[in-house]
């Protein structure tokens, strides 16, 4: 395709005018490729968006969505529901931490965050404890881009046109990204537990009976993966149980394989209150997220006369029958393939390769856990950004390879069922890339 400068399409989160000079279309995929518009096949580095963890177009799902959208396309989503929708909601709660037996559907991660947050505060009021508003998030957290996912969210260029519309009544934690102490680090880093302890202070600067609810992702993902110092999210979970406050898990990435289990709570035997879900409950081929939570909070809700709905709130499209076969096939397949198992097989040779780069002249740190990875390169001089989009757009055109940078970030999200070779392959071509950027 050639340049459009014209292009419609306003495109999310793209430099759009560099963009229509060299338009990157793909225009199908199957397994671990991508096929571009002239033909060409192109490695994922990426799985999606982190979303296809199984790969593209897997026939046991395209099968599934094929023969739901010609048996019920659509289905009224108040007070009637449809089959899939209720099979789903059973299958997701089996696999989530004990105790967690409710799953409220929506169509993003951005809406099951904000989904969450809403949740958390009707909670507390329904069980007399109204004042318990003010919401807490973490600097370089990502909870997508609506108004409540924004404001508890700590990705500055992301809030920072909006800042007179964010939630009144937020603080962050701090990060716990600190290259200094922790460069290089496999897995987990040593440094940082500490950072946990913020929340505590905000629980004596508003006091604790004032809080609803703390919200982290238990890897950062899309600041630049930032696995958890040990004994952090243990300690934001006592630290929540001592004042009564709702912990909430962003696993819109964590979820569905790719930390080696269903869910990354199970991965680090923390259990949240409330789980958010998207992307890899259906393997990205119909969009869908889930809000999972305890059942005192689902309980806390049923009290009033029954005839009356017990929370307003709720999607066109929550639960819709297509995304929800896609969802049960999706599972099928985690289970069928043994696909969290070949995740856990993966992640030793993933790491090795990522940490390979160690030495490189652009590389500042590198950072993984399960199967996430992020290479961080240092800024060119006064063009942050710059080294990252070049890697990709090289990647792109001449070693045919997805690849996601955020900034000078290299991210990595593998496939959950990848071929080493393939896997080692993507590393190969990424050094001749690092090799010849300046
Ligand atoms: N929470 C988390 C933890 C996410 O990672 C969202 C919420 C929002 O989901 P939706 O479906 O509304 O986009 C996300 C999304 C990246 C990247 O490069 C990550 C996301 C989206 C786009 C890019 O890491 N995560």
């Amino acid at each position: 395709m050639s340049a459009v400068p014209d292009n419609p399409y306003w495109m999310p989160f793209t430099a759009n005018r560099d963009f229509n000079l060299r338009p990157r279309v793909i225009k199908a995929a199957e397994g671990h490729y991508y096929t571009r518009e002239d033909g060409t096949r192109l490695y994922d580095t990426f799985s999606g968006l982190w979303t296809s963890g199984v790969g593209h177009c897997h026939p046991k799902i395209v099968e599934a969505v094929q023969r739901q959208v010609a048996e019920l396309d659509y289905c009224i989503s108040f007070q009637v529901t449809n089959d899939k929708a209720l099979a789903l909601a059973e299958r997701v709660t089996r696999l989530a931490p004990d105790g967690i037996n409710h799953c409220f559907f929506t169509n993003s991660g951005s809406e099951s965050v904000d989904t969450a947050l809403k949740i958390a505060l009707g909670y507390h009021r329904a069980r007399g404890e109204g004042n318990r508003t003010r919401l807490i998030g973490r600097e370089k957290g990502y909870h997508g881009v609506n108004f409540g996912g924004m404001s508890v969210g700590g990705m500055v260029p992301n809030r920072k046109v909006f800042s007179a519309a964010l939630l009144p009544g937020v603080d962050h934690l701090r990060h716990t990204l600190d290259i200094e102490r922790n460069a290089f680090s496999r897995g987990l880093p040593k440094h940082g537990v500490e950072l946990a302890e913020d929340l505590e202070r905000l629980c004596g600067l508003h006091d604790g009976s004032n809080i609803a609810a703390v919200i982290v992702e238990p890897v950062p993902g899309s600041a630049g993966i930032i696995p958890p110092p040990p004994g952090y999210l243990e300690r934001l979970r006592e630290i929540c149980d001592a004042h009564g406050i709702l912990l909430i898990f962003d696993e819109v990435i964590a979820a569905f394989g790719r930390l080696g289990e269903p869910f990354g709570a199970k991965r680090f035997s923390v259990t949240p209150d409330i789980i958010t879900t998207a992307k890899g409950l259906t393997n990205g081929v119909i969009p869908m997220g889930a809000v999972l939570v305890r059942d005192e909070i689902y309980e806390a809700f049923m009290q009033g006369p029954a005839h009356m709905i017990e929370l307003f709130h709720g999607y066109t499209y929550s639960g819709h029958p297509v995304a929800a076969a896609a969802g049960l096939a999706t599972l099928d397949v985690y289970e069928e393939e043994g696909i969290f198992e070949q995740a856990r097989g993966l992640e030793q040779h993933f790491e090795d390769l990522l940490h390979d780069f160690a030495g490189h002249e652009h590389v500042i740190d590198v950072r993984n856990i399960g199967l996430m990875g992020v290479i961080e390169m240092a800024p060119r001089d006064g063009a942050p950004g710059q080294r990252g989009i070049e890697v990709h757009k090289q990647c792109f055109w001449e070693e045919d390879m997805v690849l996601r940078n955020g900034m000078d970030m290299l991210q990595f999200s593998p496939f959950l069922n990848s071929d080493a070779d393939e896997m080692e392959q993507s590393f190969v071509k990424l050094r001749r890339v690092l090799d010849s950027v300046e």
